[in-house]
């Protein structure tokens, strides 16, 4: 298992409440590397507008992996989701996924992340799912081609009305019908959403579709901040054989710096009888 952290690209244009540390980007993720991160999960709404082969070197030089591209910030910072009331806006978003997945390629990362980026079923009227089956199902082809792939995560029900728990995750994918649509769990939803710690992870994992997992406690503080037992998460995961990341996208609280900092002296312990599976 690995770890990584959350961090915003330079051109988000507003601050992330999930994105963490601080400075610029070579500070943050040599802050990362001093940490013991293994990558960098990058929350990004433009990646043309970033220097890409710049960045490439800036996490070549650090040694990091970017273990994910997030799309959250895409919603959050842009307004763009898949399932937007306006068509243009959602095949503008439709559009954007497909640069998320090219900077994917192009940064070696394994998965674009799925979560508030899909937007609400509710905005789009009765075919709000098959719409959005329909959408994934086309940046899943277009990802796979590329050798990269999709995770689609469950939210709580605040956040979006499809799609809450890992089962009904589970659901969709196999309604999807594509090899590179799988899962990505954060326990901050999971504590929401759930009726099992073990459970949800032992399904997604049983069905070869955990790809991911998001680290947040109860409260979205850092692990250890509030009530999460994560050394039994990490236990049922290792012994599920979860090997991927274990990336902490939670609130930049008390501070960007702290909330990584504790994050690492947390889980970097609990980890460790995993590292190099
Ligand atoms: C939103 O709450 C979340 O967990 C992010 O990963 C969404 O993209
Ligand atoms: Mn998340």
């Amino acid at each position: 298992m690995k770890l990584s952290l959350a961090i915003q690209t330079p051109e988000v244009p507003v601050p992330v409440p999930v994105a963490l540390l601080t400075g610029s980007l070579e500070d943050r993720l040599a802050k990362a590397r001093g940490l013991g991160a293994d990558g960098v999960e990058l929350l990004t709404v433009n990646p043309k507008a970033l220097d890409a082969p710049a960045l490439r070197r800036a996490l070549d030089g650090a040694g990091l992996e970017v273990a994910a591209i997030g799309s959250g910030a895409l919603a959050f910072a842009a307004g763009l989701t898949l399932l937007h009331s306006d068509p243009q806006v959602a095949a503008q978003a439709q559009e954007r996924l497909r640069d998320l997945i090219d900077f994917a390629v192009f940064l070696r990362a394994p998965l674009v992340t799925v979560g508030s980026f899909r937007g609400r079923v509710a905005s789009v009227g009765g075919n709000g799912r098959a719409l959005l089956a329909a959408r994934l199902r086309e940046a899943a082809d277009y990802a796979a081609a590329r050798g990269v792939r999709l995770a689609l995560e469950p939210l709580n029900r605040y956040e979006t009305d499809i799609v809450h728990t890992a089962s009904e995750g589970l659901a969709f994918v196999e309604e999807v019908g594509h090899p590179a649509l799988g899962l990505l769990l954060d326990t901050y939803h999971v504590n929401i959403e759930e009726r099992s710690w073990a459970e949800p992870f032992r399904r997604a994992m049983a069905a070869g579709r955990l790809w991911h997992v998001h680290l947040g406690d109860n409260n979205r503080l850092y692990p250890g901040g509030g009530l999460i037992d994560f050394a039994a998460i990490v236990a049922t995961l290792g012994e599920a054989g979860y090997r991927g990341y274990l990336s902490a996208e939670l609130l930049a609280r008390p501070d960007p710096d702290t909330a990584a900092i504790e994050t690492m002296r947390r889980m970097r312990p609990l980890v460790a009888p995993y590292r190099g599976q």
